[in-house]
């Protein structure tokens, strides 16, 4: 049976790709923080239906001792580092432990993996924020980095430190470039989220407002569920390599929102305001992936459309704010 390891197993896709690789017959290991196993109602949420099925470890990113002791115990074939601060708009507020955390936190399990398990085969949740403000569109692995906050410099740095542990020591390294990717079990400060969540708490009369930044801002919008999939396809290549995971479509917030109200009966208008708070010093403004290469390479291919993932995000709110109404 073979052994995977994954870093920020409660979050979006870590909960994801748990499911996906229990169905596959491996032994799942997560990282998780000592909070978490204190506090699982909370904390736990997005993997309560598989924690009888997975081994948690307490461990931190700020931390290389408890990293390198969970590595050193579990000892995995494959290791899924996705744990991050991965809210872009934090990173502002506090760039400090946003590149700490990312930029340590990633070297920290490169590093007890080359000494404790150097045939795990390593996985880094790399970001299409690296791009930023780039220059080109679509964007591919060859497309050139401009980042526009701590969080893509963060990850940026991981994606070299990721390079550099497979060129220097030889470790089946790679990094997926995901492009924005979302799902029922997204963040509620993501701007998807913080829609279908206020669509259904208008519906319910819980909430009157929207307020919104940069509701012009374009981003290549996915399904989680299907991206975890290019993750574990990543690490069963002979060779390591790095791989843009977008849909190749790009579309607005505005789209986005139109989507949403209207799927619940409601005009965005009607609720929608502009608050200048939100607008990010500066803006990623426009995203959108060329994913040939992970087609090509790994015969991977999206079938999600935009509007059913917007449709999904809302019907899922909504089941869950009548329960609470
Ligand atoms: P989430 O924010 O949903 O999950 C992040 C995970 O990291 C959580 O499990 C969180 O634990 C954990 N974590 C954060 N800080 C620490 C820490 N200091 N020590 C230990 N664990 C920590 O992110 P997603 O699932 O959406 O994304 C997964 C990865 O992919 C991230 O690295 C993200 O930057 C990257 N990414 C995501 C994209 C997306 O669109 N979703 C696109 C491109 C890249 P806790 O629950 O305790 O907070
Ligand atoms: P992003 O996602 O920054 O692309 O990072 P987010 O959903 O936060 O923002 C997307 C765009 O929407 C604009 N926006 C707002 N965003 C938020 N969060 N809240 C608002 O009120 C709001 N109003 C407008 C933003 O300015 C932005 O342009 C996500 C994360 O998952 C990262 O971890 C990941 O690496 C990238 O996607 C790819």
């Amino acid at each position: 049976m073979k052994r995977a390891l994954i870093t920020g197993i409660t979050g979006q896709d870590g909960s994801y790709l748990a499911e996906f690789m229990l169905k596959r017959g491996y032994e799942v290991h997560g990282i998780v923080r000592r909070v978490a196993i204190e506090d699982p109602e909370h904390r736990l949420w997005r993997i309560k239906h598989i924690l009888e099925k997975v081994s948690l470890h307490a461990a931190s990113l700020e931390s290389y001792p408890s990293i390198f002791s969970v590595i050193e115990a579990v000892k995995p074939d494959e290791c899924y580092h996705l744990a991050a601060q991965s809210f872009v708009g934090y990173s502002f507020e506090d760039e400090f432990s946003t590149i700490n955390a990312n930029i340590n936190g990633t070297h920290y399990v490169l590093a007890s993996i080359f000494k404790k398990a150097s045939h795990c085969r390593f996985y880094f949740a790399a970001s299409s924020e690296m791009f930023g403000n780039s220059k080109e569109t679509p964007q591919n692995e060859s497309t050139l980095f401009h980042p526009r906050s701590a969080y893509g410099i963060s990850k940026v740095a991981g994606f070299y430190l990721t390079q550099n542990y497979r060129e220097a020591y030889g470790l089946h390294a790679s990094s997926g470039i995901a492009f924005n990717h979302e799902s029922p079990r997204r963040g509620f400060e993501f701007v998807t989220r913080k829609i279908s969540s206020h669509v259904a708490k208008i519906k319910f009369g819980l909430e009157n407002k929207l307020r919104l930044g940069n509701i012009d801002a374009k981003r290549d919008w996915g399904h989680a569920k299907e991206y975890v999939k290019v993750m574990w396809l990543m690490l069963q290549q002979e060779k390591p390599d790095d791989y843009v995971i977008a849909t190749g479509e790009t579309h607005s917030v505005r789209e986005f929102l139109e989507i949403a109200f209207s799927h619940a009966d409601l005009d965005y208008n009607d609720f929608v305001e502009i608050d200048s708070n939100l607008l990010r010093p500066s803006e990623v403004c426009v995203l959108q992936g060329d994913a040939t290469k992970v087609k090509k390479k790994l015969g991977w291919s999206y079938n999600h459309k935009f509007e059913d993932l917007i449709r999904e995000m809302v019907d899922s709110d909504i089941e869950l704010y009548n329960k609470t109404s």
